[in-house]
């Protein structure tokens, strides 16, 4: 099992990247789980799936969604003793530093193959909220293993270029991509993302 971390501040298109994964996950022919903290939040129909637990639920084409419990050791440790899954998309709030995350992970005691975060910039908003939330937005680029600047089919060049800058200050060792969630992911950043295309 592997665990992707997608984290973003608020409305940087971490759903939509988590679905898209997903989907493509199911593709390939791989078994993907997607934890959120709201199953409202990616949007599934309840009446479309079928209550297996309290916070877990499979969905009609085969992948699994959970809500994020207040922990979500528990819920993940569940993943890996009832599921044979090959990887879990956690999608914690906006406001969540990756970091924490990996200290819980501390008390997960389950066979877990890799770890890998993205965080999502948002250049439309992503200079503002800097200024605002700076130990946020700096802890969430500098504990990312790739960083993805969405929404360039509508950002104008300065706002990238903008985003761009304050990801090299603070994590200048990833080279940050630029993509449109509204596109079809490409195979550069799938190769990069999904485990079994790259990370050993
Ligand atoms: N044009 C454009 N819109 C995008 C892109 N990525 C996301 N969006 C839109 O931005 C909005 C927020 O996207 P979400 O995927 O819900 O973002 P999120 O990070 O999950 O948001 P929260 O869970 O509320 O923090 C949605 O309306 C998306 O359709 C992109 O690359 N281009
Ligand atoms: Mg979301």
């Amino acid at each position: 099992m592997h665990l992707l971390i997608i984290t973003g501040f608020l409305g940087s298109g971490k759903t939509t990247l988590t679905m898209q994964l997903a989907a493509e996950c199911l593709r390939q022919g791989r078994k993907a789980a997607i934890l959120v903290n709201e199953i409202g939040e990616i949007g599934i129909d309840s009446q479309l799936l079928r209550e297996l637990d309290y916070n877990v639920w499979e969905m009609v084409n085969g992948c699994i969604c959970c809500t994020i419990a207040a922990d979500f050791i528990p819920t993940l440790q569940k993943l890996s003793e009832e599921y044979t899954v090959d990887l879990v998309l956690l999608e914690p709030s906006g406001a969540a530093e990756p970091g924490s995350i990996l200290r819980n992970l501390r008390y997960y005691k389950g066979p877990l193959e890799s770890v890998y975060i993205v965080t999502l910039l948002d250049p439309l908003r992503l200079a503002e909220l800097y200024e605002v939330v700076t130990p946020l937005i700096t802890k969430q680029i500098a504990e990312a293993n790739l960083i993805l600047i969405t929404k360039s089919d509508v950002a104008a060049a300065e706002q990238i270029r903008q985003a761009r800058h304050i990801a090299a200050e603070i994590n200048p060792g990833t080279e940050p991509v630029e993509i449109s969630l509204r596109q079809k992911l490409d195979e550069a950043i799938l190769k990069e993302i999904l485990p079994w295309q790259n990370w050993n």
